[in-house]
């Protein structure tokens, strides 16, 4: 919460010598410290502090110890949390966010930022406003991948039956059952037990999440799929935002936005790597049939474009800027 820690006015002259004083900004995300968002985490926050200087005290607190990302939701509207960063459950709260979740639309991280700019801070910045959140900045959460116990996933009908862990977003879930799968959602620090203890038989996330959270070591099959490509969005809560000195705004804008680059280049660093570290733990690691699931996933789209309010033409929107 951002406050003065000092507020001791009476004692403030002898307190004041002896004490640093700081106001403090609380960060807290989902993912693990070696996540690509963790990392992502840690250089904000290196960057903001230096910049904030002495005045201002920089808190990150990653997996998941202020709450999952429902959780932090609440909090950033609540003010308990002034900066949270917010994934896939984004859908959940405006169903305009769930564009990301369809299948295959970003092509790459030129045309993530194409959308950052055209539609992600335009239209569904403005909309999230009305739901007491502030879209300060989009980072990388990652392309996703598909792991499981069962057997390599090549088209959807590998996928019948399996049960899969999604995040608690209706969105995701409703892609996997389209694809015949089982979805059961679930937050993600509870994925790793639940994956061990057969739970579940897979999930589905960026290759840094699966590394960040060691799920190669509980996991046999990587398949990988791109299926979507998840941004995650740092955020704030709009009233606690409007309280923060209009030179903290500013900065946290203004980090937060370099910010992004730093995430995108090693996002794709990681995606590089990533793919030698889990052969290494012994994965057995197959891509996709690409079109297999591309002519699968009309009926996400046509939901899509049936239940989101002009979500045709976000749709279209958005592929063109694919082209450009
Ligand atoms: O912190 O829940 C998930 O699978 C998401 O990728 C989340 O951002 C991980």
């Amino acid at each position: 919460m951002y406050k003065k820690l000092l507020g001791l006015s009476a004692l403030g002259l002898v307190v004041a010598s002896t004490q640093v004083q700081a106001d403090e900004i609380v960060f807290a995300i989902g993912g693990t410290p070696q996540s690509l968002q963790g990392q992502t985490a840690q250089e904000f926050t290196r960057r903001l502090q230096e910049r904030l200087g002495d005045e201002h005290q920089v808190e990150l607190y990653d997996s998941g110890q202020l709450g999952n990302e429902q959780q932090l939701v609440q909090k950033l509207r609540l003010g308990t949390v002034d900066l949270a960063a917010i994934s896939s459950i984004m859908s959940s709260i405006d169903s305009r966010f769930a564009l990301f979740d369809m299948p295959f639309l970003v092509k790459d991280r030129d045309h993530l930022k194409r959308l950052d700019q055209e539609i992600i801070m335009k239209d569904l910045a403005e909309g999230i406003g009305d739901k007491g959140l502030r879209i300060v900045s989009t980072w990388e959460n990652g392309f996703r991948h598909i792991t499981n116990n069962e057997r390599p996933i090549e088209t959807p009908e590998d996928l019948n039956g399996l049960k899969l862990r999604t995040p608690q977003s209706e969105w995701r879930t409703r892609m996997f059952e389209t694809w015949g799968a089982n979805p059961t959602p679930m937050a993600f620090s509870e994925v790793f037990v639940a994956l061990q203890t057969g739970v579940v038989d897979g999930q589905e996330n960026p290759l840094s999440n699966i590394n960040g959270a060691k799920f190669q070591e509980v996991q046999d099959y990587l398949s990988l799929s791109n299926h979507v490509y998840s941004p995650i969005w740092l955020t704030a809560g709009k009233g606690n935002w409007e309280k923060l000195p209009e030179d903290v705004r500013t900065a946290i804008t203004e980090v937060g936005a370099e910010t992004q680059g730093w995430a995108l280049a090693r996002g794709a660093e990681l995606d590089e790597n990533l793919v030698g570290t889990m052969r290494e733990a012994g994965m057995e690691i197959n891509r996709v049939d690409r079109d297999a699931f591309v002519e699968a996933s009309a009926p996400v789209y046509q939901a899509y474009a049936e239940r989101v309010d002009g979500g045709q033409e976000l749709i279209d929107r958005a592929m063109t800027l694919a082209e450009e």
